[in-house]
């Protein structure tokens, strides 16, 4: 199968392929035919029947024709039946996980998608095994965000308090793109993560790793994988650029200006700002920190102080 993109549609990488893109080129391609045939017969009909001399007259009235009546209803009726079947076939498939799926939890937040596996591993890109079915339990931390894998022909709104499921088979390996379709504050169009899909020895590898980012690092480069992990990089620089958060450069121990006056960065300070980001609003920058409480775990807030520490 040529799993190339084509003029209309991105490559193909998922069992959806099959139904989506023959529905998608059959309603293409009626469309164009009858946008043709309406602009040929509006350009005949204007040529053929113009009043040439004052004196033509209008031809006598026509009330019905029951044969151009029965045809115009029931051919468009034949076409949108099959439509609608074609159609319903591709949608029930796209409904329904087949048993034996894998889940994968995932969250949204402005501006970034987060990806929990039932072993624990936390990433910020979605890593599945090919020719697998996943399903996704999704749902956002803040406001409605839409999940779309254009590869895969396929995408779910994310919503904030309820799960939301979308599920696929990926059919080959490679790195897939995806995007938040639901426009969702300042950043949307930065709202961008990929699917990596991968053999199936590889992704057994890649979890057992995953399934445990801390081990053998130190608490500040266990926090420097979190920092982009728990997608604080969405919003923080560390290398002193302003963002829509302040830069973490040379945060711990400074005097930070705050809606509470002035304070002293250090460990309580940064731990409050991870957990209840709206106590103290650092001045010059608005309060869309999401906060973190029951999200990080005491020792990865403790590896991300000892990661701040370090950017001096
Ligand atoms: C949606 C954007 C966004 C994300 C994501 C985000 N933050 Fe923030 N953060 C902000 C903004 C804006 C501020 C400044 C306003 C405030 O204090 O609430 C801030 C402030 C902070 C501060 C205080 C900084 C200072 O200069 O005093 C810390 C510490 C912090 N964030 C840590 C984190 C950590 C850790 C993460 C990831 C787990 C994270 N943030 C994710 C937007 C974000
Ligand atoms: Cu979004």
């Amino acid at each position: 199968m040529d799993n190339s993109k084509t003029f209309w549609l991105p490559e193909k990488a998922s069992t959806f392929v099959d139904t989506v893109d023959p529905a998608f080129n059959l309603y293409l391609w009626i469309s164009i035919f009858f946008f043709g045939l309406i602009i040929i017969l509006i350009t005949v009909f204007t040529v053929k029947y113009l009043r040439r001399r004052p004196d033509q007259l209008a031809t006598a009235q026509i009330t019905h024709n029951l044969t151009l009546e029965l045809s115009w209803t029931i051919i468009p009726l034949i076409i949108v039946m099959g439509l609608f079947f074609l159609g319903m076939k591709g949608f029930l498939h796209m409904r329904v996980a087949p048993a034996g799926y894998m889940q994968v939890n995932v969250k949204a937040q402005k501006w970034s998608w987060g990806f929990e596996y039932p072993s624990g591993a936390i990433n910020d890109t979605l890593v599945v095994p090919v020719n697998t079915p996943v399903k996704l339990a999704m749902t956002s931390r803040d406001v409605l965000h839409s999940f779309f894998i254009p590869a895969f022909r396929t995408k779910a709104d994310v919503i904030p308090n309820r799960y939301h499921a979308l599920w696929f088979q990926a059919t080959r390996t490679g790195v897939f793109p995806v995007q938040c379709t639901q426009y969702c504050g300042t950043n949307h169009s930065y709202m961008l993560t990929a699917v990596k899909v991968m053999e199936p020895e590889a992704y057994e590898e890649w979890l057992a790793n995953a399934s445990d980012p801390g081990k053998g690092k130190t608490p500040a480069q266990f926090g420097e994988v979190l920092y982009q992990k728990r997608g604080c990089n969405a919003c923080h620089s560390v290398d002193g650029s302003k963002a829509v958060g302040p830069s973490w450069k040379g945060l711990f121990g400074r005097q930070e200006n705050t809606s509470a006056g002035s304070v002293m960065v250090d460990e309580a300070y940064i731990r409050e700002s991870m957990l209840q980001p709206a106590a103290k609003v650092v001045t010059g920058f608005q309060p869309v920190m999401p906060t973190f409480q029951g999200v990080l775990s005491d020792r990865e807030v403790v590896a991300i102080i000892e990661y701040i520490k370090t950017l001096k």
